[in-house]
């Protein structure tokens, strides 16, 4: 196969699709850091927003200052796409990836940043000949309003490619110097050598604390006070635990129940993001969580049914709330 030699990603712009917390973040610490970057709006209109509103207000350690970070929409957008950040909602990826399609460079590198499973395959078989990874955080980042974002509290970021590309050269150089591109201060960003447990185990806590936090209505802390929630909780690790082992992916995850709680316990004051999406009146990433979760049981021939009823519920919610 024939070896290419993307150029180095530290002197590459990220275009970064998704202008919502994370995407934010990212080009906000980009610009504090004097790099360049560009957001990626959804459209014209939501473009004339952020530039009449002069850029994203940010505040970290209770300073806030404006930030404007030079930004484009799929219909403006003329510099072809070398590096993307995707940092959009998970079902949101290929509808947001299909406007831009024709600026995105066959080889380009693309990192997926969001919760959620089953998409990097699917962006892969679209644009085969990139490079696709895979990131996770922990960084916590919301936005009070549009285009003002405060990063909430410091985390981890880690990045990896489920399966080691064969076609460039020196991958694993290549990952080390993407992640040191991505690494904005004060964000981190570290290449992991399993990435696939860090995301599986990233999916399980969502499947844990998101639907329970619709359902029962409340931030992730107050789930740590409903006995029904607490019980749900647990019934959801087993059947994980379980699918897990059929998946062979239950190396190091003994101590699952324990870290919800614990996730759970260090979040106690954040709604969800699928909370606050049902309050925002958006689509929920229930699809790319729960959903993802019970297709692959099923292809396993195992039923989840907590998981199922969790899954059910809240599509149900979800429907009624943008009906
Ligand atoms: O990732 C999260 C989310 O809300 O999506 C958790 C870890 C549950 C924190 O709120």
């Amino acid at each position: 196969m024939q070896k290419s030699t993307v150029s180095s990603p530290s002197t590459q712009v990220w275009s970064i699709l998704g202008a919502g917390a994370i995407g934010g973040l990212w080009a906000c610490c980009a610009q504090r850091s004097g790099c360049t970057t560009e957001l990626i709006f959804r459209d014209q209109s939501s473009l004339a927003a952020y530039r009449e509103h002069g850029g994203i207000a940010f505040t970290a350690n209770e300073q806030t200052e404006l930030l404007n970070i030079p930004a484009c929409c799929p219909q403006a957008l003329v510099q072809p796409i070398q590096q993307l950040l995707i940092t959009t909602k998970a079902q949101q990826t290929l509808t947001a990836l299909h406007a831009i399609k024709d600026h995105v460079q066959p080889d380009a590198i693309m990192v997926l940043l969001q919760n959620g499973l089953g998409i990097a395959e699917q962006v892969q078989a679209q644009f085969p000949q990139a490079l696709v990874l895979q990131a996770s955080t922990t960084e916590g980042a919301y936005r009070p309003k549009p285009f003002s974002l405060v990063h909430a509290g410091r985390g981890q970021t880690l990045i990896g490619a489920a399966v080691l590309p064969t076609n460039i050269k020196d991958p694993s150089q290549q990952l080390t110097d993407i992640a040191k591109s991505l690494s904005y201060a004060p964000l981190s960003v570290t290449v992991s050598e399993n990435i696939e447990a860090v995301l599986w185990r990233k999916l399980a806590i969502n499947c844990a604390i998101n639907p329970l936090s619709v359902i029962h209505r409340c931030r992730n802390g107050e789930l740590l006070n409903k006995p029904e929630a607490m019980t749900q909780i647990a019934t959801v690790v087993d059947e994980i635990l379980a699918l897990s082992k059929a998946l062979h992916l239950d190396d190091n995850l003994a101590d699952l129940h324990q870290q919800v709680l614990e996730v759970a316990r260090a979040t106690a004051n954040n709604r969800s993001s699928m909370l606050q999406d049902i309050e925002s009146g958006r689509e929920t990433e229930i699809e790319a969580i729960t959903g993802h979760l019970c297709r692959l049981a099923a292809k396993q021939g195992l039923s989840l049914p907590c998981n199922q009823q969790l899954l059910d519920e809240v599509r149900r919610i979800s429907t009624q709330n943008r009906s």
